[in-house]
């Protein structure tokens, strides 16, 4: 028989609550499917990968995590094997000996788990009569020219039909679990309940599809959430029909998620349904052996952003490069819900800060957002191109003198410090400086975009007049596109460039979760988020002082535009005023908080939610009793055990400060001590009032 999966029990997370399970899986199989498997869109491929590990580690060979084929995805990551589950061998046989093209694997990450990859593309010839299935079943009506609902219907019969398959192949009724995430993969989940199928259904959503819509319009969202005629404002938007399949899959689902409290809220109004449990997205947390050593990569990264922006500037290098702050926003180009329109106005407000208080901090902000382009532009390619002639004429001149100090060596005499640069080296060099002089300013977008007039980055640019010029303190770098290691530009992966920043500048309006500024946290990267996302409001309730760890919690609830854009621009200028100690000291204490991050402690909210589905779809079979208390209500880090690292409070700022800058042997021993003495108050946690379940809290 197969092996039976046994449940995990969660182990000691420095000071986090640990949490022993005891509920026996038998010979329960899971299937989690997502159009986003092995398959990056955005933020769900994430949510898949980074938990794939700890998933499979808990239920071994009976995981199967569901996609579409897509052909690039699975050259690169893909190892196409035959499935060793003798009733899934079946399954898929069966499927493909009736018109299916179903594919088996394992997906080559982490954890390695099993892929079941659906071609729907080659059973597009079923989508009239699956559509007209779908009028008939529960109305709704999926229009021809809407490519990515129609993927939605061929994708949910088609993953209806394999878990059918399973159940039908196999001689005893099997106990399924099948986790659907996202309205793209949602009727899947509506089919299997319509069918009867012996399958406990979960379905986690991780945004609304109206929400997004809404959010992105002029509309005051948080304060009408109850008032929205849903139906009208879906038709209203021509998305009546993919709403409509995102709220049949939450009303059918045994167990309905999200990703977090504000937006379990935002369900609730918007789907009709209030979710039963929030479950958080986390990340599968390296650690190094040596405590220090996200320090030195911050420092190589840096570096090699340095020597970008030496070329970006070329010829307006009027800035020190060592008082350089690098600040960046990354994401779905979402111009208001990613808060980029109050980034760029805080900005220039800063940009007049430093300037008045004649501060020596240059700032320059990336924006990382993928817009349509038509290539990288001819004077940020220029840039780089002069950056590497100067670095090899410096070289050439180099070597000459390197040669005639040699040659004098040799002789035994001691140089002629005068001699050792002749005519022909200033020569050189002069023709260096003269070809690589500048009439323009330093370009603020990297590429020539398609839609220039229109961008609303670059419209933003323009109204507040921040263009790269010399007396600038802050300077705009617009780069429309995703990193990738692979770049003529700038040759970096986005998680190198991440650890080369000084902060993450995240003021989302909406936001689900928003792992952006979570991945900032787990590599020692302090960040900007706000209290309507769902990452900034997980990270207030389970820190007292949230700031001290670098974790700046921007209020764009219960204030208005102004004043949080007023807000934004004092936590930056704040951060601009901190010395390169107390920035180290910062970034350490943000590392701190990973385990907070890490699968292995939030991923107990998806093990609850599988429990929970099976208890209420195979009541004879399994009982969920829910923890007493909700398994991480309570926890919260404590405040440093040192003084925060604000620059009006901090013991650092002594007169000698400025010598001590430097004098990393030194802070480091500090801030181990203080690490310490952290711990020791983690093991007797605050006593925080528990809100009840951890599920919908009170603060909507
Ligand atoms: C929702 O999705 P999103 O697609 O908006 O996801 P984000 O959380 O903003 O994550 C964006 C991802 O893109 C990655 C980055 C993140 O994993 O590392 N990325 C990249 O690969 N290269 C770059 O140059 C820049 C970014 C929802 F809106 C979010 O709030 C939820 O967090 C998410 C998952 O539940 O779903
Ligand atoms: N480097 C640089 N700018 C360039 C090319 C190289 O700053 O345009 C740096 C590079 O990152 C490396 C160093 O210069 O840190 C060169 O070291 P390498 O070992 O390649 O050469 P060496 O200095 O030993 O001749
Ligand atoms: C890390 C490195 C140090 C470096 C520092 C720069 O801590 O280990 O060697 O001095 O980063 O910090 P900064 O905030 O100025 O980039």
């Amino acid at each position: 028989g197969m092996p039976l999966a046994r449940s995990l029990s969660v182990t000691s997370l420095s000071g986090l609550e640990e949490w022993d399970e005891e509920f026996e899986l038998e010979d329960a199989v899971l299937f989690e499917i997502a159009w986003e498997v092995a398959n990056k869109v955005g933020g769900i491929y994430t949510v898949i990968q980074t938990k794939a590990r700890m998933t499979a580690e808990e239920w071994g060979e009976n995981y199967f995590l569901v996609g579409p084929y897509v052909e690039s995805n699975v050259r690169t990551q893909v190892e196409l094997i035959e499935s060793t589950n003798p009733v899934l061998k079946r399954t898929i046989d069966k499927m493909n000996s009736s018109g299916c093209k179903v594919y088996f694997g394992r997906w080559l990450i982490e954890g390695s788990p099993y892929v079941v990859l659906i071609d729907v593309s080659f059973t597009a010839w079923s989508l009239d009569r699956w559509k007209s299935e779908l009028w008939k079943l529960c109305a709704i009506g999926v229009p021809w020219f809407d490519r990515e609902a129609n993927d939605a219907v061929l994708f949910g019969f088609l993953t209806a039909w394999l878990l059918g398959e399973y159940a039908a192949q196999s001689e005893e009724p099997p106990h399924i679990v099948a986790h659907f995430h996202e309205w793209l993969a949602g009727l899947g989940l509506v089919l299997c309940r319509q069918r009867q199928l012996p399958v406990a259904t979960i379905f986690t959503t991780h945004a609304t599809l109206l929400g997004r819509y809404l959010c992105a319009g002029n509309v005051d969202f948080y304060n009408n959430l109850a008032e929205f005629n849903v139906d009208k404002e879906a038709g209203d938007r021509q998305i009546y029909h993919r709403y409509c399949l995102e709220r049949a899959a939450a009303h059918c689902t045994h167990v309905f998620t999200t990703v977090s409290q504000i937006t379990a809220i935002e369900a609730e109004h918007l789907l009709k349904r209030k979710p039963d449990i929030v479950t958080p997205n986390g990340l599968n947390v390296k650690k190094f052996s040596a405590m220090h050593e996200f320090q030195n990569l911050h420092a190589q990264s840096k570096n090699r952003i340095q020597e970008f922006v030496r070329g970006h500037f070329y010829g307006n290098l009027d800035f020190n490069l060592d008082k350089c702050l690098f600040l960046f926003i990354a994401g779905r180009y979402e111009f208001s819900n990613k808060g980029a329109d109050i980034f760029l106005e805080a900005l220039a407000r800063l940009n007049y800060l430093l300037r008045v208080n004649h501060s020596d901090v240059t700032v320059i902000a990336f924006f990382i957002m993928p817009a349509r382009t038509n290539n990288f532009n001819v004077e940020t390619l220029k840039g780089q191109a002069v950056r590497k002639q100067l670095w090899d004429t410096a070289q050439t001149v180099k070597d000459r003198f390197g040669k005639k100090l040699y040659e004098s060596l040799l002789v035994g005499q001691l140089p002629d410090v005068s001699k050792m640069l002749d005519k022909e080296d200033f020569t050189i060099m002069k023709r260096a400086i003269f070809a690589t002089q500048r009439q323009c300013q330093p370009p603020v977008c990297t590429h020539n975009m398609l839609e220039d007039s229109s961008d609303p980055i670059l419209n933003c640019v323009r109204r507040i007049g921040l263009f790269n010029s010399s007396a600038d303190r802050v300077k705009i770098i617009f780069h429309p596109e995703f990193l990738s290691s692979t770049s003529p530009l700038l040759p970096m992966d986005y998680e190198e460039f991440v650890r080369g920043c000084h902060l993450g500048v995240f003021p989302s309006y909406y936001e689900p979760w928003g792992y952006t500024p979570a991945e900032c946290t787990v590599m020692g990267i302090p960040s900007i988020s706000t209290n309507l996302s769902g990452f900034g409001c997980f990270m207030e309730e389970h820190i007292a002082d949230p700031s001290a760890y670098g974790i700046y919690i921007l209020d764009r609830r219960y204030k208005d535009v102004d004043e949080s854009c007023n807000q934004l621009t004092s936590f930056l200028f704040q951060f601009c005023k901190q010395s390169r100690r107390q920035r180290i000291i910062q970034r350490n204490r943000t590392e701190r908080l990973s385990d907070l991050l890490d699968w292995r402690y939030l991923g107990r909210y998806y093990i609850a939610a599988r429990h929970m589905a099976l208890a209420k779809a195979f009541p004879d079979t399994y009982i969920y009793e829910p923890h007493e208390p909700s398994p991480t209500s309570g926890f919260r880090y404590p405040r440093p055990a040192s003084v925060p690292p604000s620059p009006a409070l901090s013991r650092h700022s002594s007169p000698h400060h400025s010598e001590v800058e430097d004098n990393e042997e030194d802070e480091r021993y500090d801030e181990d001590l203080e690490a310490e003495k952290d711990r020791a108050n983690i093991r007797q946690p605050y006593n925080m009032p528990v809100k009840g379940k951890a599920v919908l809290g009170a603060n909507g």
